[in-house]
């Protein structure tokens, strides 16, 4: 077989008259809205040129969809979505509405093009800084990316994304889309019901998962009632240092039920957050012997799980007066101190509870019961009288359980496997149904959204298939855009051709400009675009207005240091440029520049230890520089102004040329030099 894998040339022609309708589609749009008369196409021809390609002619909805999304060359998407990035261990960077990946950002696991994890001290520091028990972990399951926040807006400056595998945190710096830091949960081995942030980004939330004893110590599982917690972690954030201080954060201790999806309160009910659980049935799954159940059927035997309603004000009040036990060095409330300081109550949520979304206004909670086909909407006023009037009965914990009617506004008939609630700038709220495979479009009642017009389904959208979260235009802040929804779609089966048996998703863009009437059945949604993404499994994702991001185009001074984010006085520079050597130590200050290395040619023996330093001395956008050293498994991305280092054993003799790895300059290929380990006996 030494053919090239065939591709026939009809196929790329195919491609190119694709290509070419769709700018004629642009055409078409453009003569419709402004009424011009381009004279050039109409709808006919570019379906005859569609057929001509082997492709089905458009309807005029069709024909809609795609303006919609088209945007031609060097338009910019209005929106940038922030996705999870799932079994990758990293976030997703895609425009909106055109659905274009713009980044895969190195979070959790190492990715050569940022230069991310090969050989880059500052990278791997960060990277360490995850590490659990000394164990190198270097993968991750994204779920839940949280852009930072100011009085419940998105502000563009940081993201914070957690690691469901391993129960971890990192924190993304939005001016270069880079990781600043990552944290390891000292008391959780798995997270799940985070990150989310606090309205002013003062707390990001942790939540717990599948119920260990503290620490992750050992403990057998038939002490499980008894020796097995439940956990939620807040994290204090310092906006200035852009770091998360751990000297300032602590746990609560919680009972041994799988906490889930959290959500910060805000406006009303800010000072509070809102966990969903489930497993307070507190199965242990089938044994060897062939006792117990699975937890399929275990964990979601009971009618209630409970939502876990927070004050972390007051928390945070007695966290700083030390009322806190001590977990691998990590401040933790006891649980009964969170029962006698009245830190903690639950409200029933119905069957297998997912999805804790708190509504624009902070007003109201709304949860899902995957195996109930309705939203149940709980009142924050009505949870605070419950509490007031311990309106309430103890759980086997001695947790108080308020009433179920006493704090439910509303229970809204969406469709079978609810989760995840979105909302929009009209008192809309838009559900993902898992198993009914739709988006779900309901109205939200109350004096803040559509008074007596409210809690009621307007329409359901077909999605393709088993949509997860879904998100929409900053859906969950203080005053959602609306415009656009996108369903993060668990299965594609059908809908691409099949890369082998592990399918891509399929992120669905949705229109949700229009009125119901628009489309009596969809509430007037209308899918616009799939988006295939074969990846990772983004869970959930955000969507923010692109013109709050403040992004370096390139870094603001040579030398500098993303890991600080500051000009790094040892960084070399033009002029300075040496090699120093110091017993077995050899020490590299070099520049790079197009379309060479300063200098090019480094000789040491063999055994010696090496601190390479290089700074990028480009200063135009987009002059990126790599640096390669074969065998040594080093490779770095040195953006415009970058100061990097790489600090090794040459253990290896031989010859190594160093390259640059981004193509940059006509002379690329010319920007290399010799990196000489004589070697010793
Ligand atoms: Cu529903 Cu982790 Cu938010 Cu997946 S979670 S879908
Ligand atoms: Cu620098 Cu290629």
């Amino acid at each position: 077989m030494s053919r090239r894998s065939g591709t026939p040339w009809w196929r790329h022609r195919s491609i190119l008259i694709a290509v070419a309708a769709i700018a004629v589609f642009a055409l078409v749009l453009q003569a419709c809205t402004t009424g011009g008369t381009s004279g050039s196409s109409s709808t006919d021809d570019i379906n005859t040129r569609r057929e001509a390609s082997g492709l089905q002619p458009l309807s005029d909805d069709q024909l809609l969809a795609a303006g919609m999304t088209y945007l031609p060359s060097g338009e910019h998407d209005p929106y940038i979505m922030i996705a999870s990035g799932g079994q990758s261990g990293q976030m997703f960077v895609i425009g909106v509405p055109s659905m274009r990946i713009l980044k895969e950002v190195a979070v959790f696991t190492p990715e050569p093009w940022q230069g991310w994890g090969f050989g880059n001290v500052g990278t791997e520091e960060i990277l360490a800084a995850g590490n659990i028990d000394g164990r190198e972990v270097r993968w991750a399951d994204t779920h839940h990316p949280a852009i930072s926040e100011t009085e419940g807006e998105y502000d563009g400056q940081y993201v914070f994304i957690n690691d469901k595998a391993n129960a971890r945190v990192a924190v993304i710096d939005l001016r270069d889309f880079e990781v600043k830091q990552i944290v390891k949960n000292p008391i959780a081995i798995v997270d799940h019901g985070g990150t989310k942030v606090t309205p002013n980004t003062d707390w990001v939330i942790q939540g717990g998962q599948y119920a260990t004893p503290h620490g992750w110590e050992y403990a057998p599982i038939d002490t499980y009632e008894s020796e097995y917690k439940g956990m939620v972690t807040f994290w204090k954030f310092d906006r200035d240092s852009g770091r998360i201080l751990d000297d300032q954060s602590f746990a609560m201790e919680l009972p041994p039920y799988w906490q889930d999806l959290c959500d910060a309160g805000k406006l009303v009910s800010e000072g509070w957050v809102f966990c969903g659980s489930f497993n307070t049935e507190l199965a242990t799954g089938a044994g060897e012997d062939g006792s117990g159940e699975h937890f399929e059927a275990g964990a979601s035997a009971r009618d209630r799980d409970y939502l876990h309603v927070i004050n972390l004000d007051k928390a945070v009040e007695i966290a700083q007066a030390g009322n806190t036990f001590d977990v691998n060095g990590f401040p933790v409330i006891g649980l009964q101190t969170s029962i006698d300081e009245g830190l903690l109550y639950f409200a029933p949520e119905p069957k297998s509870p997912h999805g804790s979304d708190v509504t624009p206004k902070g007003d109201f909670i709304v949860v899902s019961g995957k195996l109930d086909p309705h939203v149940t909407v709980y009142s924050f006023d009505k949870l605070m009288k419950a509490i007031d009037e311990e309106n309430w009965v103890l759980d086997p914990y001695g947790v108080p359980v308020l009433d179920f009617d006493s704090i439910v506004e509303a229970q809204v008939e969406v469709g079978l496997g609810p989760l995840h609630t979105e909302f929009d700038a009209d008192g809309y709220a838009y559900t993902s149904i898992f198993l009914d495979s739709t988006v779900a479009k309901w109205s939200l009642g109350g004096e803040n959204y559509r008074g007596d017009d409210g809690w009621k389904l307007e329409g359901t959208l077909p999605v393709q298939y088993n949509v997860g979260h879904l998100v929409t235009a900053e859906g969950d802040t203080v005053s959602p855009d609306g415009g656009y929804l996108v369903a993060l779609n668990k299965w594609s089966i059908d809908r691409f051709f099949p890369p082998g048996p592990l399918l891509p998703q399929n992120l669905q863009l949705v229109d949700i400009s229009q009125p119901n009437d628009a489309n009596p059945e969809t509430g007037g949604m209308q899918v616009l675009y799939d988006m295939p993404l074969g990846m990772g499994e983004p869970h959930y994702a955000q969507i923010i207005k692109a013109d709050k991001l403040n992004v370096f185009e390139v870094y603001p001074e040579i030398g500098w240091d993303p890991g600080t984010m500051s000009v790094d006085p040892n960084a070399p520079v033009a002029g300075n440029e040496r090699i120093e050597r110091n017993g077995n130590k050899v020490e590299i200050w070099m520049t790079a520049i197009r379309s060479h290395f300063t200098p090019d040619q480094v000789n040491i023996k063999q055994g010696d230890h090496v601190i390479w330093h290089i700074t990028n001395i480009d200063t135009s956008i987009d002059a990126t520089h790599g640096f390669a050293v074969p065998g040594y498994n080093i490779n770095l991305s040195l953006e415009p102004g970058e100061t990097a280092t790489v600090e090794f054993d040459a253990t290896m003799d031989g010859v190594f040329p160093f390259y640059c790895t981004e193509f940059c300059s006509a002379l690329h290929l010319e920007m290399a030099g010799y990196f000489l380990i004589e070697p010793t006996e």
